[in-house]
């Protein structure tokens, strides 16, 4: 049997300027050409819907992530950084690295973080609550993980803000050599120091999460060198993922004060929300694959050593999968969104990431009336995250 259905080939390029502004029309393209795409520009493939995407992530050994899960391929070019041993790793090495990382990340210390989380985001969204005019990102998407997430981590108030530099940095490497990548790699050289010494035991404040970290590595028999690159992970994915989420909420709520309304008159919903505004804003967008084998994906065979990449934002708003999948609706059933992977490489930090949005909607359902646009927000280009610089808001106070 050879492969009958000629190639579906598109020019588009998901990593251009005008592509990041506004990439749904283009997902629909990439989705309306095929279950699976050759993108000519890069000579790599994609796919931009839910089924193939699934698919793509249940298959792990043929769809692996050792040789990078952005558009570098390890094989053939050094990567800019040592790789990791949980994202760009396969079994049976991600397995142990995720077993680490999993435990300090469990159910049990979500529940221990709640109160602490819950209590941060009421103080900060009553304090913004008072009518005036405020720039969300900087004032609450930004601030608020930067607050509960280094705490718990256990990082120093001093020198915090190099994760968001390092993450901005690493989310664009993901994409190709264009000048949002070279132009993160070019400065950051005291960034990376920053980092790399705050994955230190030594820098870490005892009973918090980085230090756990070393903890149950060294039961796991890692070294104290493999330990902080586990750290690493966690200050690679743990605040932009987060902080884009969160301004992706807000810009959500803003553009849809119906949606808001509901929330405002049932703060359960808020957990439902953040899912929905994860499916219809994901702040990570894309990541890559690499084939092992030929492998068949949505009636198209790809040969071994091919990078693909996997349009998890345009997943999340195929028709195939969706109900008007271009509607904002807190109300329905978000679950199945893959803005968070899906499979062995899911997001292991996502039921912090949940606790994190559920605390600030809760908290916007209760001290606001109303979310308003005061100035238009502007865009944050990045090959990966999807997200916000500034958002100029006023929130409303119920008379
Ligand atoms: C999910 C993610 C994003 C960026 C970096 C990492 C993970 C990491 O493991 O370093």
């Amino acid at each position: 049997m050879t492969a009958t259905a000629p190639v579906a080939v598109s020019d588009l390029d998901p990593f251009s300027t005008d592509f990041l502004h506004n990439p749904y029309p283009a997902h629909a393209a990439l989705r309306d050409a095929g279950a699976v795409v050759r993108l000519e520009r890069y000579g790599i493939w994609a796919t931009a819907r839910h089924a193939e995407v699934r698919a793509a992530l249940h298959d792990p050994e043929a769809f692996c992530s050792s040789a990078g899960v952005g558009m570098a391929d390890f094989r053939k070019e050094a990567p800019w950084r040592p790789p990791s041993l949980l994202l760009e790793a396969d079994p049976p090495e991600h397995t142990r690295a995720r077993r680490v990382v999993a435990g300090v990340l469990s159910a049990a210390a979500m529940r221990r973080l709640a109160d602490t989380f819950e209590a941060a985001a009421d103080e900060m969204v009553a304090g913004l609550a008072d009518g005036r005019t405020f720039d969300a990102m900087p004032e609450l998407a930004v601030r608020y993980p930067m607050r509960v997430f280094s705490d718990a981590v256990g990082l120093p108030s001093e020198g915090r803000e190099n994760l968001l530099h390092y993450a901005r940095m690493v989310f664009n490497t993901f994409g190709p050599r264009n000048e949002l990548f070279t132009t993160a790699i070019a400065e950051n050289a005291s960034t990376r120091e920053w980092i790399m010494d705050h994955c230190r035991q030594e820098k870490l404040a005892p009973g918090g999460m980085g230090a756990e970290i070393h903890t149950r590595a060294a039961a796991e028999g890692f070294t104290p060198d493999e330990a902080a690159m586990l750290v690493r992970s966690f200050l690679s994915a743990g605040i932009d993922t987060t902080v884009h989420g969160l301004g992706n909420a807000l810009l959500c709520l803003a553009q849809h004060p119906g949606q808001f309304a509901l929330l405002r008159a049932e703060p359960d919903r808020a957990r439902a929300a953040f899912e929905e505004v994860l499916r219809f804003e994901a702040p990570v967008q894309t990541f890559f694959r690499t084939t092992t084998r030929p492998v068949e994906l949505g009636g198209t065979t790809i040969p071994a050593g091919e990078k693909v990449l996997l349009l998890l934002a345009a997943a999340n708003r195929d028709p195939r999968q969706w109900e008007s999948p271009d509607t904002f609706d807190i109300s329905r059933r978000a679950t199945g969104q893959v803005g968070f992977g899906f499979g062995i490489h899911a997001c292991v930090g996502m039921a912090m990431a949940r606790l994190e949005g559920e605390a600030v909607l809760t908290a916007l359902a209760r001290h606001a009336a109303g979310i308003e646009h005061d100035g238009p927000p502007r865009r944050m280009l990045n090959n990966t995250l999807r997200g916000l610089e500034s958002l100029p808001l006023r929130l409303t106070t119920p008379s």
